[in-house]
């Protein structure tokens, strides 16, 4: 296998090289090894919920066995094995959202966590009509956690939806009945559908499938992203720069990796304390200096500028460089990997959750409730590691790229708004956003999101996407590691507005914004469910009536399965570069990719190839457009004109210089 077989990215390329001249293995190799993938398992076709099996279905209708032991059709097999994915990441963004409010139900004035967004606790607590008068702050938020909490396993009744949901769209979900009840109850029930002789008719577990990660998308992610932003502070823009070239030659380098900021954000503030930072210079460092991979680079990133080391598919490479000290990891998408690989160089490996465990790391407990003494120890283990460093064996590639990120709702809100008005610290409505999508100057919005997965060229198809859409005046919001993906090839810079479309330039150039967005990690999705439902108010419109559509280029993980699945339950069309394992049962395939749109106005689209994918996401937006159009008018808010001609001209500039 060859660098540029593996990645479009340079820095990547570079350090699989390094890792085959240091004979140490990367996940490609392991791919290699993998040989065919077992193509009963590929078509979801193979059944283990329970010892009578493994029972596994042909692929082939009329020939081999045909259904399980217990009489389970493929279509049951498959869809009970969707509705698990589902449900597996449903509780791992969930259950990240339950720890969140575990930290702020103990966040004290004078303790390790405060509450940093006093404002945006006092609007949930509002949401959640919690009586705030006379209160002391900490005693609102110690009420907000409980609320939160309570959501998670409520005995009666049906989770609290967000406000920025249209009525019409609760509509759809009450008739359907997938209105979620409480977010644990839901994971529950799809264990127990899935059980052995439980459910057997797949359109009912895509039914339970979808009330399952609504709990996801409107629950446990939602309150993760909410009251992280109420511990943490909510984003604002920063500078940053992305890519393993972020590592320094003469400091300790601190990867920390994983999705919870409860973690990071001690790790970052531990960085500052002036006892670590004299003993950084008694090892000879010149500094510390911390970068961010996966989730947790996207949280520390959003609210400090803490610079991006790179995305999923990157974590070995970030050892292999031989410069980093330490990966500090919390829980989901670390490779176990890590520590083998960090026997072969100076890297010390440290998990720090009991929920993610790995043999033979170096496991230093994180205790919330001694977060700052914990992360100092952590810290120290770190730091003492940079005398360990063999010169030899150190390569830091050159490439960094600078990015914007920092976008919240209400900052993108603020943004747009300074066209409109001149203060921008108020914080505005999205008339000027529905203006710019109303008129045509934007043609649409999509998300981009998800995983890398070595399936596919390592970021390649994310940013063919990205272009093709910028080109076309589709403004991109990015989270997860498709954001960073977006960081490291530079379309999070504002010059990336050369790139853009006619419209969509004149507005990067007037609200000063790059034409991708960071909204954050992946259970910031709901930041983008936020914007969609919130336009979809202003023009008195349902989700699903709106120009836009999400995309998963690169996806892996059961998480992104239940992202996408609460993205199409919101009404949005949803592409997958990568087949889900479905392939098996056509009721699911004619379900996921046909008649749930029946249900709920949106559906899945499955296209491996990124230019496919965004001329297919840019017909279907302008599809939106006619009867969007005839709805809401022509609103043209800015002097700016749509130039069919002049636009379609530079996107094909741009094309071709891309492809
Ligand atoms: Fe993990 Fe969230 Fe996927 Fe990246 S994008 S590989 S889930 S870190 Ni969420
Ligand atoms: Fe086989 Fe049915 Fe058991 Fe699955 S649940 S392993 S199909 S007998």
């Amino acid at each position: 296998m060859k660098g540029k077989d593996i990645s479009i990215d340079s820095t990547t390329i570079e350090l699989f090289d390094k890792a085959k001249s240091d004979g140490v293995e990367t996940i490609w190799d392991r791919k290699d090894a993998m040989k065919t993938p077992c193509g009963f398992g590929e078509k979801g076709l193979c059944c283990r919920n329970c010892s009578m099996g493994p029972c596994r279905i042909s692929p082939v209708s009329g020939r081999g066995a045909q259904k399980g032991l217990c009489g389970a059709t493929a279509d049951i097999i498959v869809s009970r094995s969707y509705a698990r994915m589902v449900a597996a990441g449903t509780a791992a963004h969930s259950d990240h959202g339950r720890s969140i409010l575990h930290v702020l139900h103990m966040a004290s004035k004078d303790g390790n966590y405060t509450v940093k967004d006093e404002k945006k606790l006092l609007e949930v607590a509002k949401r959640w009509k919690i009586d705030t008068e006379d209160k002391d702050i900490y005693e609102i938020a110690h009420e907000v956690a409980e609320y939160g909490l309570n959501e998670y396993g409520k005995s009666f009744g049906y989770l609290t939806i967000p406000d920025f949901v249209p009525e019409r769209r609760k509509e759809i979900w009450k008739n359907l009945d997938i209105i979620p009840r409480a977010i644990d109850r839901e994971v529950v029930t799809v264990m127990h559908s899935t059980h052995i002789g439980c459910t057997g008719d797949a359109e009912s577990m895509i039914k339970l499938s979808m009330r399952t990660a609504l709990a996801d998308g409107y629950g446990g992610s939602y309150m993760g992203t909410e009251i992280s932003d109420v511990l943490f502070g909510s984003p604002s823009t920063r500078e940053t720069e992305a890519n393993l070239g972020v590592l320094e030659e003469n400091q300790v380098n601190i990867i920390i990796h994983g999705h919870e900021p409860s973690l990071s954000e001690m790790i970052v503030l531990v960085a500052d304390d002036p006892e670590l930072q004299e003993l950084a210079r008694e090892v000879g460092a010149d500094g510390i200096n911390i970068a961010g991979m996966c989730c947790t680079g996207n949280e520390v990133v959003m609210r400090h500028g803490v610079k991006i080391a790179g995305n999923f598919l990157q974590q070995e490479l970030a050892v292999i460089t031989g410069a980093v000290e330490a990966v500090i990891v919390d829980v989901q998408c670390i490779f176990p990997s890590l520590v083998e690989l960090s026997n072969h160089y100076h890297t010390k490996f440290i998990t720090t959750s009991p929920k993610a465990r790995i043999k033979d790391a170096t496991h230093i407990e994180f205790n919330e409730s001694t977060a700052y003494g914990s992360a100092k120890t952590i810290l120290k283990e770190a730091i003492l590691n940079f005398k360990r460093r063999d010169r030899e064996k150190v390569f830091i590639p050159s490439s960094k790229s600078h990015a914007t990120v920092g976008f919240s709702y209400k900052n993108i809100i603020r943004h747009l708004d300074k066209v409109v008005n001149s203060n921008i610290d108020v914080a505005g409505t999205v008339k000027p956003l529905a203006d710019c999508l109303a008129s045509g100057v934007l043609r649409g919005a999509v998300g981009i999101v998800g995983c890398n997965n070595p399936k596919k060229v390592h970021d390649e198809s994310m940013i063919q996407v990205i272009k093709h859409l910028i080109a076309n005046d589709v403004i991109v919001v990015a989270t997860g590691c498709a954001a960073q993906a977006a960081a490291k090839a530079g379309l999070m810079c504002r010059d990336a507005k050369d790139l853009c479309g006619g419209g969509l330039y004149r507005v990067c150039e007037l609200t000063d914004i790059p034409p991708v967005l960071h909204l954050g990690s992946c259970v910031d999705n709901t930041r983008i469910l936020t914007v969609v439902g919130e336009v979809a108010k202003h023009f008195d419109l349902d989700m699903s009536d709106l120009p836009v559509a999400g995309i998963a280029p690169e996806w892996m993980s059961e998480k992104a399965i239940a992202i996408g699945t609460y993205v199409v339950s919101s009404g949005i069309n949803t592409w997958l570069g990568v087949v889900p394992q479905i392939l098996g049962g056509p009721e699911v395939v004619d379900i996921l990719t046909n008649r749930i749109e029946d249900w709920v106005g949106a559906k899945f689209h499955v296209e491996t190839d990124g230019h496919e994918c965004a001329k297919q996401m840019i017909d279907a937006i302008e599809e939106k457009r006619k009867k969007f159009e005839e709805r809401v008018g022509h609103r043209a808010k800015f002097d700016i004109k749509y130039e069919e001609n002049k636009v379609q001209k530079m996107a094909n500039a741009v094309l071709n210089r891309s492809s």
